[in-house]
């Protein structure tokens, strides 16, 4: 029997899950706990890769994308969403309060400020002078696991054991001005199967979406595979495709499943999951691929 409410996330954010926790303990729901989780972040400035104090692209705009996705197979999300700290606030009510399931742009951040949410200029003066010292040089390649590499994604299974899971970023450092990344594309990002459980990517998005991986180790679970397994499935699925440069590149999964067990797996060494469950909030080290 697993030990519930749990909640999984990206990276080491252990504020992100202890948040998460005290909503699960107080009786909250994984949706609410997943989307919590996921405000400690975008609230961080020091987090580079989230929300408020993200780094911008590389016209120095800062852009989010976000989504969630619930136990019923409801989702929502915004990409392209400027001025806004908290996208995957809005990513919610998108998914519980418009006919629609994503919002770009303009259109996204219309409607935050619709629903009373007040425009905020999200470049940090730390993350202006990082692009203003990319600029000097202005050439385009993700670092691997630095900075480019904190999107948080979390998973969460409330005490009536069913799951959410939330996904927010800033996507890729210095990325072309428009770019989406995977996070807010639900099945690549993020996904929930409430008879299964959830996945979250991290790392390279345009090649997480190449493979729709979250969908897939969610797909790899269903046929009985257990979730570290499922992620080591799809991971290898990226790097064996013909001409697959990853040594160039990272892409992480943390996985749940039903039965309250997880896993993650990466390209490339030091990513990382956060894990709460049975009172222990703790960073789990990911096996990788390239050892
Ligand atoms: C993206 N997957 O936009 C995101 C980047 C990421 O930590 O994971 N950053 O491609």
């Amino acid at each position: 029997k697993p030990v519930l409410p749990m909640v999984i996330a990206t990276w080491h954010v252990e504020n992100a899950t202890a948040k998460s926790m005290e909503i699960l303990l107080a009786g909250g729901t994984a949706l609410d706990a997943v989307e919590q989780g996921c405000m400690v972040e975008e609230a961080d400035v020091n987090n580079q890769s989230v929300g408020k104090g993200g780094l911008p692209d590389r016209e120095g705009n800062v852009t989010l994308d976000a989504c969630i996705m619930n136990k019923d197979g409801d989702c929502g999300s915004v990409v392209y969403l400027q001025n806004i700290t908290h996208a995957v606030s809005i990513a919610r009510k998108v998914m519980e309060d418009t006919p629609h399931i994503m919002l770009a742009g303009k259109g996204a951040e219309q409607y935050a400020i619709e629903l009373g949410y007040k425009k905020e200029n999200l470049l940090t003066e730390s993350s202006k002078k990082a692009w203003e010292e990319w600029k000097k040089e202005s050439k385009y390649k993700p670092i691997i696991n630095i900075e480019n590499h904190d999107t948080i994604g979390m998973l969460a299974i409330d005490k009536n054991g069913d799951i959410s899971g939330a996904c927010t970023t800033s996507g890729l450092s210095y990325k072309m001005a428009g770019r989406i990344g995977d996070s807010p594309i639900i099945g690549s990002g993020l996904f929930i199967d409430n008879e299964i459980g959830g996945c979250v990517a991290t790392g390279l998005g345009e090649e997480v979406v190449k493979t729709v991986g979250s969908f897939l180790v969610v797909e790899l679970m269903r046929q009985g595979k257990s979730p570290q397994e499922a992620c080591e499935e799809a991971i290898g699925r990226i790097v064996n495709k013909p001409n697959s440069d990853y040594k160039n590149f990272q892409v992480g999964y943390i996985a749940v499943n039903k039965q309250g067990e997880t896993g993650s797996y990466s390209i490339h060494e030091w990513f990382s999951m956060t894990k709460f469950q049975d009172g222990v909030n703790e960073r789990i080290q990911s096996d990788y691929y390239l050892r």
